[in-house]
């Protein structure tokens, strides 16, 4: 128990690793790497070309989602991920590659901003205080980072390039022929040309420039438009789809999320849609993030078709046009602009009283209607539930495949946004269809077999059948019969038909929206736009880059009615005049002009777009990077056809956001010819969480964990008993702990080796500080292995191991190698440990070349101890670019597996054998064993059949 006891401890062991020490040892260390640039990855060229040995190497870049430096500091949970990519990087150095590894900050964002409007305090000021408390934080973990390369994004320096690549995204259009993003100078060249015809028939001379920008804005890849946004007024600011919840709030904050039509800049990300699914197949990522994503863009095949109106027609969009015949009413989104259109002045004769909602006519019908949608969020008008509500708008339209009048309604079910905003509705199978059908006493007729005994007669059913798989029936007209036909040969031919008419054609659809790109906020990558007096949008040129944030009195976004429509938010930026109007050159030749600035900034997730390129080369003032060497790191190489980042950790969380947003950036500036990867990130891997009990009283309110005594399995704070469960880690649950104080109690190699031991790294786990003393204890006694206690003196001998050591030395080898590849870093540090208690059971003096390979296998792990232990093995260079232990595979194998000799199939005799053992040696060796031997009592051999080492088979003749 002394072990536990450090005062006697100190006076048995004077040179025992305890906490003292590891603190000595890891500060001394962590100073030395830092003065040495133990950590530095050299560039093939430019200003971090310091290394051309090492540059030659095999490259490896390994990367960490970066954290967003929050005021609260970290807790334990948080460096899971950084410790798990710092083993990582540090084996793959010592397995011979030049690698790569830092990190940087996520610095803009709301929290510093909030605060900002609550104390009046400069969110730079309490940004950079976040960021200092974290790089301490961080250092003392010895995280092994090029800190030559490590940025925040608020840096000037930084958001210079951020503000350029939006220039180059706003000055490109993506030309669906060549499928790629083009400069839009060339498209302007092909409308002046006439090769291309300008859209409304008018040649380009003849547009005036108002009316040049309004076209080019159908085109570039960054556009501003008037649209239905997701506003929220409790953030003062709009939101991207990608950050409102499935229940209508945003993400964060939890405030209620409303649409109202503001002009806004956006991303023309849909363009992409087709490659960002197509390239996920190259990538390397969790399939269930995959899933995420295609879901998210989410692809669906269907067609077009016109039901004509009034002489006019109405688009649909399907994805059913098999069902086409059990179409027996349609509906529009109320929004639908031909709503109005085809409306009559009064209700035709006989209509439906449940059809009128008690209105006196279809106009205020629909009037009505409108506004109680306009109050609903689209999540909630689609939840599957929900009662179906809508009104008949008194029109009728006609179904083209057999000629049926089939009535108009508007209901809040169908969305403006998707598709064309109109559907066919096929009430027979579609389950909401039924359902509004049903509320709306609509005809519902079967089309398609049912698989179940229900049969064909839909009036009699209790739900839609929906099936891909089954026979279309009830659909034949006067030139187009479906009957007979499976799902798949009935959509192929009535689109074929459709198509031959001319009223509809096979067409693909995605749910993926445009991205909503500016915020009303104050503390983002000001856009680098101005107004001149036409009101037309002009990029800045690159060297009035960076535009950088004024100075402003007050940074609180002043909200407006989202009822009005002619209310605008008052952003921060907007209420400084000396800021916003501006009289410039912009250098294209119409010399120094008035302009306003754009006002709103960018969303938060603009500076993680493409910070991967920047560690690349971070100091590089003419370019966001050298294409050298961003080719050098993350080109496109065998098995990785689109480049990228060879190892990119972080949490699921980001599936659809900035994982999605990183991706099109990527391939925008690819096209564009400023990098050679289409693809940042090849290979994906989520950690999982670290999880903390949570204790409550009995209001159900959290208390201190750190205060909490277990009696009998039950848990008591001051004396009231209290609940246990299992949540977050987090200073609101009051069960936060620092790594500070785990570095006190135990030192930073403790904690690294805790958080990596205690389960596979995507799987989440419950922090449990008692449990951290067990790598405490393994730690002391690879100490103890290789010093002694007392005297400090290195205890290791100049002797040969035994066979047992060096089967146990090369096994440990050989499979910490696999697991520290394979990202398995509890089973690596188990195997250590395995070998360390080996070594400690023998109980004599550590032969040198045991104690050696063992500081080399834990030093990806426990780099502190390592690096002592190293140097007090005689060695004048770090342990941090030494090459990793071999495994010698004589050792690797069981000494002996079983073989079976079996003659005429019965088994005669049982050889120990080498498991690598040839046929022919097990051959001659099995025919000399005496049992074999008398089992075939001289008879001649026909035959022998061998399979080494484990069956030899004797046929006699
Ligand atoms: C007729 C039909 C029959 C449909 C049937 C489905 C089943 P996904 O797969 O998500 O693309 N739809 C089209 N536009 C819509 C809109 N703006 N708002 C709400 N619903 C809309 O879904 C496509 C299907 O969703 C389309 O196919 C359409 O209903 C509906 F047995 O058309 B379907």
């Amino acid at each position: 128990m002394s072990e536990t006891n450090p005062a006697t401890a100190e006076v048995a062991a004077p040179h025992r690793y305890t906490a003292a020490v590891a603190a000595e040892i890891e500060a001394r260390w962590q100073d030395f790497w830092d003065a040495d640039g133990t950590y530095a990855a050299p560039n093939p060229k430019g200003d971090l070309a310091d290394d051309p040995g090492l540059v030659a190497k095999p490259k490896k870049y390994i990367m960490d989602m970066f954290p967003y430096p929050s005021g609260a500091g970290l807790h334990v949970g948080h460096p899971l991920g950084y410790i798990a990519t710092d083993v990582f990087a540090r084996f793959q150095r010592m397995t011979g590659h030049n690698v790569l590894h830092t990190l940087g900050f996520d610095a803009f964002g709301l929290p510093a901003e909030q605060h900002a409007v609550q104390t009046g305090e400069h969110p730079r000021v309490t940004t950079e205080a976040a960021i200092n408390n974290m790089k301490s934080q961080l250092r003392r973990l010895g995280l092994g980072h090029d800190k030559r390369r490590s940025f925040a994004t608020i840096d000037p320096d930084y958001y210079k390039w951020t503000q350029w690549i939006f220039v180059q995204i706003f000055n490109s259009w993506y030309d669906d022929e060549a499928k790629q993003a083009r400069p839009i100078s060339e498209l302007v060249a092909r409308f002046e040309s006439g090769e291309r015809a300008v859209p409304g028939g008018r040649s380009w001379d003849a547009l005036s420039a108002a009316e040049r920008a309004d076209v080019l804005g159908e085109y570039r890849l960054a556009y501003a438009s008037d649209a239905p946004v997701n506003w929220c007024p409790g953030l003062g600011t709009v939101l991207a789809n990608e950050e409102v919840t499935a229940d209508g709030r945003s993400e964060r904050g939890n405030f209620p999320v409303f649409k109202a039509k503001l002009r806004q800049w956006n991303m023309r990300i849909t363009a992409y849609a087709d490659r960002l699914l197509d390239d996920l197949n190259e990538l390397d990522w969790p399939e269930a993030i995959k899933l995420q994503q295609r879901n998210w863009i989410g692809r669906s095949e269907g067609a077009r078709v016109d039901f004509p109106i009034d002489g006019e027609a109405i688009t649909v969009f399907t994805t059913r046009q098999d069902t086409l015949f059990g179409a027996t009413y349609m509906v529009l989104a109320p929004e639908h602009p031909l709503v109005e259109k085809f409306t009559p002045a009064a209700w035709p004769e006989g209509t439906h009283d449940v059809w009128t909602g008690g209105h006196a006519t279809p106009a205020e019908a629909v009037a009505a209607y409108r506004a109680q949608a306009a109050s609903k969020s689209d999540v909630e008008r689609q939840a599957e539930a929900k009662d179906k509500t809508g009104v008949f708008t008194g029109a009728f339209a006609t179904n083209p495949v057999n000629g049926e009048q089939i009535p108009v309604f508007i209901a809040d079910y169908v969305l403006m946004g998707y598709g064309t905003g109109a559907i066919m509705a096929v009430p027979a199978h579609d389950a909401r269809d039924f359902a509004f059908a049903r509320a709306f006493e609509l005809p519902i007729r079967c089309v398609v077999e049912p698989s179940d005994d229900r049969g064909t007669d839909a009036s009699t059913w209790d739900d839609a059948f929906v099936s891909y798989d089954a026979k279309i029936v009830n659909s034949h007209g006067e030139d187009v019969s479906l009957d007979g036909l499976g799902v798949t040969e009935a959509k192929a031919r009535i689109t074929e038909w459709l198509q031959d008419k001319g009223i509809g054609e096979g067409t693909v659809n995605f749910r993926l929206r445009d991205w909503l790109f500016s915020r009303q906020r104050y503390w983002g990558e000001p856009f680098p736009i101005v107004y001149d007096e036409d009101g037309i949008a002009h990029s800045l040129p690159e060297s009035m880059l960076p535009l950088e944030l004024p100075e402003v009195e007050d940074y609180s976004p002043r909200t407006f009615d989202p009822d009005d429509a002619d209310t605008s938010p008052e952003t921060p930026l907007s209420r400084n005049q000396d800021w916003v109007d501006v009289t410039l050159d912009l250098g294209d030749g119409r010399g120094p002009r008035p302009y306003r600035r754009e006002t709103n900034t960018m969303p938060n997730w603009a500076g993680s777009c493409w910070y991967e390129l920047r560690y690349l080369d971070p100091h590089n003032s003419e370019k966001l990077v050298d294409p050298e060497i961003e080719q050098y790191w993350m080109g496109p190489r065998a098995g990785q056809p689109h480049g990228g980042v060879d190892l990119y950790v972080g949490g699921a969380e980001h599936a659809v956001l900035h994982l999605l947003y990183a991706r099109f950036w990527s391939k925008v500036l690819y096209d564009l010819g400023h990098i050679s990867s289409p693809e940042p990130f090849h290979k994906l891997y989520n950690q999982g969480m670290i999880q903390a009990f949570v204790y409550r009283d009995s209001r159900g309110f959290p208390v201190p964990a750190a205060e909490i005594e277990e009696r009998d399995g039950a848990f008591f704070h001051n004396g009231e008993q209290v609940k246990r469960e299992l949540g977050k880690m987090g200073k609101s649950l009051k069960n936060a702990v620092t790594p500070e104080a785990i570095c006190e109690e135990y030192g930073a190699d403790t904690l690294r080796l805790y958080e990596m031991a205690m389960g596979p790294l995507d799987v989440s786990r419950p922090w449990d500080t008692r449990a951290v003393v067990g790598q405490y204890r393994l730690l002391q006694r690879l100490w103890r292995n290789v010093v002694d206690e007392a005297t400090g003196e290195v205890t290791v001998v100049d002797a040969e191991p035994d066979e047992t050591t060096l089967r146990a030395l090369h096994k440990a080898i050989d499979g910490v190698r696999q697991d520290l590849e394979g990202l398995r870093f509890n089973t690596a540090i188990a195997k250590v440990t395995e070998l360390n208690n080996h070594l400690t059971k023998a109980g004599a003096a550590v032969p040198r070349p045991v104690a050696e390979s063992l500081v080399l296998l834990i030093a990806p792990l426990a780099p502190h101890i390592a690096e002592e232990l190293w140097r007090k093995l005689g060695h004048t260079d770090s342990v941090v670019h030494q090459d990793f232990p071999v495994a010698d595979p004589r050792y690797v194998v069981d000494e002996t597996v079983t073989c079976v000799v079996q003659v005429k199939g019965k088994v005669k005799a049982r050889l120990e054998v080498s498991p690598a053992i040839s046929d022919d040696e097990l051959e001659k060796v099995a025919l000399a064993d005496e049992k074999v031997v008398a089992a075939l009592d001289g008879a001649d051999i026909r035959k022998v059949i061998v399979r080494a080492p484990k069956l030899v088979n004797i046929v006699p003749a």
